[in-house]
């Protein structure tokens, strides 16, 4: 098979973000796009050499508009840089989580997931692309500035001639002298389940009348929950719904919170509400959690899995360590206290969590925006964190809002809320930022109501594993009761700027614990506004998403 080498103009602006390569699906059309960040990928974990005999790449994604046209232009790309097999999953779909235990499971070298996650799919939605490596884990920041600094370099890429992979039949195909292995994208991560959790005690729940609802969102877990909730624990037919993974996620947005999972919203707040209700994004790697009538926020769903975990075999002896990202409430802090183990506070992203979980650091991670994970794989993990409610509750026999009201009372509760302001101008979000910089050398020591400012910075971190520093990861403003307002960029958006704004209170007072989060935090909502002038700024009255 003859091997191509085609001339490119290198783009300047392949930076993968939070969570990867995530573009409109027009730019990822532009000729040579697609082509060049792959080859930016390769030539970067091979030091621009072809990769070393026998190595395999396993190669995936959620299914949306692009997914399969990408995957024949990939496998023409590895075959072209010399590896000797691709797993692709059956019909090209892989959720993240699965293809990160997919990835660990054979010992391969890596992996690239096509997701733009959450965001919308479809031709005038988003694509996207990252780079996992052999840990299974989303590439470090070094080797993503590396493939941002070789996408900007480079002046051809590698590829071989069309030739058609039938992606929906299992099995081994040949393309050239690399094998393509269609593998079931359900089998080695439900096994994987059934290895964590009490397939028996869940199933019984489920058998003793127990409802549920799980919401695929038409994305990618629809196959993997009805696999795993309906045929393996018995829950009735139809307890998954949009279980369907269709190309534009039909029209919605994929993205497991109050705004845009609204049809499971309705019906956990409705007449007659299961007991459970969950839903996923996208690409499978978040989980939103509900009990009837009721919202766990993902910060207390990270801190009750920690303080409940060894009700699941697969933790049964403990968890080493906690960690969440920097606007992660506190909740688990207070868990990991409790248990006398480590909680490490890292910046956004997944990517932030895989040294330590490799170095046996911790067991648990999570952040605030409804990703929950362990160390079975390296990435967050919807339907695991979804499973590990179902085992939590049938050992416990509580309802869901039971159990965090205990949780409440032996934690006290950390308020939370997050306010997404989307698609802002992006001189307008820079604009908010630097007001709030522009305010920290005021702020100790000021006092705004109840409010006295303690502290404020830019976040940076430096990895306890490596030593490797990142800054600017969110504007921190800290007062003096520990409560929290954090300003940062999103780096997962394709349209304008997208302002997260985190807000955090303590509440030990068993008689205010059970308000509303948004009246409970009112006045820091002001002190937000009033510090950031955003409301004057962006001319916009209230957030896009309220979480
Ligand atoms: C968002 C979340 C972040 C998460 C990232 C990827 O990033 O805030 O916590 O890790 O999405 O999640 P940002 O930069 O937009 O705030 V996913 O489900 O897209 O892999
Ligand atoms: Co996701």
């Amino acid at each position: 098979m003859n091997i191509r080498t085609v001339a490119t103009t290198p783009f300047a602006d392949q930076k993968p973000g939070t969570s990867g390569l995530r573009k409109k699906v027009a730019v990822f059309r532009t000729p040579h796009y697609l082509e060049n960040f792959v080859q930016a990928v390769f030539d970067t974990i091979f030091d621009n050499a072809p990769a070393p005999a026998g190595s395999t790449l396993v190669l995936g994604g959620d299914g949306r508009y692009l997914n399969r046209e990408a995957i024949q232009v990939i496998l023409r790309m590895a075959a072209a840089n010399g590896f000797g097999r691709v797993l692709v999953g059956q019909g090209g779909i892989l959720s993240t989580p699965a293809a990160s235990c997919v990835i660990r499971k054979y010992a391969t070298f890596g992996g690239l997931i096509l997701s733009a996650s959450h965001n919308p799919g479809g031709p005038a939605g988003d694509f996207g692309i990252k780079y996992n490596t052999a840990n299974g884990g989303p590439a470090p920041e070094k080797i993503t500035d590396a493939i941002f600094a070789r996408s900007k370099a480079l002046t051809s890429y590698r590829i071989v001639e069309p030739a058609d992979i039938d992606l929906d039949r299992p099995g081994q195909q040949m393309l050239g002298g690399m094998v393509v292995e269609i593998i079931d994208p359900v089998a080695d991560y439900a096994e994987l389940m059934e290895s964590l959790f009490d397939f028996a005690v869940i199933r019984a729940l489920v058998a003793g009348g127990f409802r549920l609802c799980f919401d695929a969102m038409h994305a990618v877990t629809g196959p993997y929950a009805r696999e795993i909730l309906e045929r393996r624990l018995g829950a009735p037919a139809g307890s998954v719904i949009n279980g369907v993974p269709l190309e534009d996620f039909g029209g919605g947005h994929p993205d497991p919170n109050l705004t845009y999972a609204d049809q499971l919203v309705a019906i956990m707040y409705g007449k007659d509400a299961p007991d459970f209700g969950a839903a996923s994004d996208g690409d499978g790697d978040r989980n939103m959690i509900l009990g009837r009538g009721f919202f766990v926020t993902p910060s207390d769903s990270l801190a009750v899995i920690a303080a409940n975990a060894r009700l699941a075999p697969g933790y049964a002896r403990g968890i080493a360590g906690i960690a969440r990202s920097m606007p992660t409430s506190a909740a688990a802090d207070r868990v990991a206290q409790k248990l006398g183990v480590p909680c490490f506070e890292t910046p956004t992203g997944w990517k932030f969590f895989g040294n330590l979980m490799d170095a046996g650091r911790v067991t648990l991670c999570g952040e605030e925006s409804f990703g929950t994970g362990s160390n079975h794989v390296r990435e967050k993990d919807g339907l695991w964190a979804v499973l590990f409610w179902l085992n939590i509750l049938a050992k416990r026999g509580q309802s869901v809002e039971q159990i965090l009201e205990d949780h409440w009372a032996v934690f006290g509760r950390n308020v939370y809320s997050r306010h997404d302001h989307e698609a802002l101008p992006t001189e307008v979000a820079n604009g908010i930022m630097d007001q709030v910089r522009g305010a920290f050398p005021t702020l100790p020591g000021k006092a705004f109501g109840n409010y006295t400012v303690k502290v404020c910075d830019d976040f940076s971190y430096t990895d306890p594993i490596d030593g490797s520093v990142s800054t600017g990861q969110g504007l921190r403003i800290i007062f003096a009761d520990g409560s929290r307002i954090v300003f940062r960029l999103s780096g997962t958006g394709t349209e304008g700027a997208t302002l997260r704004v985190y807000l955090e209170a303590f509440e030990g007072d068993p008689a205010r614990q059970r308000g509303d989060a948004q009246l409970l935090l009112a006045e820091l909502i002001a002190i937000a506004d009033e510090i950031s002038g955003l409301k004057a700024r962006s001319g916009r009255e209230r957030p896009t998403v309220i979480t």
